[in-house]
């Protein structure tokens, strides 16, 4: 992965899993007068929507908001409906562009998540939709508050945990999707809001 001068790496990047897939961190990876205004962008001009799952048969809120934006070619199916990305903004566009070049791989949509407090979350699953492919891509981009994440094996049921912190990219790639499930887990008292951007390729 090679460096551009605006998205500067402070620190050495961390190989955090190596087996059955691979997720390295790059600490702070975005200028820190990047992050701010990113985040404050981001927060007031996303279309945040809440999603609903149909779990034994009742409709569940899922606790945090997100939006989707890409290239209209990218529709994506969630809980078995498909919908079609908003067309991209400027700023998810640029990041595009940038995590596009420097992480190799043709990013063509981004799922936005926006966890209002500590009582947002995501549970444990893998990003292993069909039509990601086999071996995804993934770069998750962490904004605003600290949030622990947790990686935990299929089978061998190992963890792996770390704080994600404002600026950090975490790239999540080969078989990571398939052996491992990943999740967020709720705070208790945290009231500063956190974003998270993946940017992912939807294959044909
Ligand atoms: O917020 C995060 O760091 C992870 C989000 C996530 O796993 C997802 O949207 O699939
Ligand atoms: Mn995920």
């Amino acid at each position: 992965m090679s460096q551009q001068p605006d998205l500067f790496a402070s620190k050495e990047p961390q190989t955090l899993i190596d087996e059955d897939g691979t997720a390295v961190l790059y600490p702070q990876w975005l200028s820190v007068a990047r992050r701010a205004s990113l985040f404050a962008d981001l927060q007031s001009s996303l279309k945040w929507e809440q999603t609903h799952l149909q779990m034994y048969g009742k409709r569940v809120p899922i606790p945090r908001l997100n939006a989707w934006y890409g290239d209209p070619s990218s529709r994506y199916s969630y809980s078995g409906a498909y919908f079609t990305p908003r067309p991209w903004t400027p700023a998810l566009q640029g990041l595009r562009d940038d995590l596009s070049t420097v992480v190799g791989t043709a990013f063509n949509s981004v799922l936005a998540n926006l966890y209002r407090t500590g009582r947002d979350s995501v549970a444990w699953h893998s990003d292993n939709e069909p039509e990601l492919g086999p071996e995804p891509t993934i770069a998750s981009l962490s904004l605003g508050a600290d949030r622990v994440f947790v990686f935990r094996h299929i089978k061998s049921r190992r963890q792996v945990r770390m704080t994600l912190q404002d600026g950090d990219l975490l790239v999540m790639a080969g078989q990571l999707q398939r052996y491992w499930q990943h999740q967020l887990p709720k705070v208790a008292g945290l009231g500063e809001a956190r974003i998270n951007l993946t940017y992912r390729r939807v294959l044909a």
